[in-house]
């Protein structure tokens, strides 16, 4: 009994020392009226596998957070928030995949709005997700829904080759 309760005990702190060394980051969501900026503050973050990133819109303005098709390492998947509109609207996620995680803002995209989140290590060059066709197709409808056609400027190079006839 009293070595099953020492066991016990062990169990416990190393679970808790594991919930423990999860740690919760914060990603600003800002727009800069004064100076034209909008921008991820960090743009660049470096976090542990486990971590979970929250971004927080500090204004009202329209943002969202999307994984770029191929910005994502294989084996791993990308991530999209809900559109947030007013101030203090955020949005969690935990990344359980070590890798280079690449995204953007929709309504932005054109401003440069984008972020780069790292889970322990960087992924190579090679080693990024290949997004099939109907994922950019997905991707491209998803800017679509802000951008017309006549923008078309705006695609990858990568992209526009994938869906366009
Ligand atoms: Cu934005």
């Amino acid at each position: 009994m009293k070595s099953l309760s020492r066991v016990t005990l062990i169990v416990c702190a190393m679970v808790c020392s594991f919930v423990a060394s999860a740690t919760d980051h914060i990603v600003e969501v800002v727009t800069d009226n004064v100076n034209g900026i909008t921008a991820f503050q960090p743009k660049f973050l470096t976090i542990k596998k486990g971590d979970t990133v929250t971004w927080v819109n500090k204004v009202d303005d329209l943002h969202n957070v999307i994984t770029y098709p191929d910005g994502f390492p294989a084996g791993s998947q990308g991530f999209e928030s809900p559109y947030f509109e007013n101030a203090g609207d955020s949005w969690s996620y935990t990344f359980n995949n070590e890798g280079t995680y690449q995204y953007h803002c929709i309504p932005h995209i054109l401003m440069g709005m984008r972020g780069v989140v790292t889970v322990s290590k960087p992924t190579p060059q090679r080693g990024f997700h290949k997004p099939s066709k109907d994922e950019l197709v997905a991707y491209r409808n998803k800017l679509l829904e802000f951008f017309d056609s006549e923008e078309f400027g705006i695609m990858p190079d990568a992209v526009r080759r994938n869906v366009e006839p």
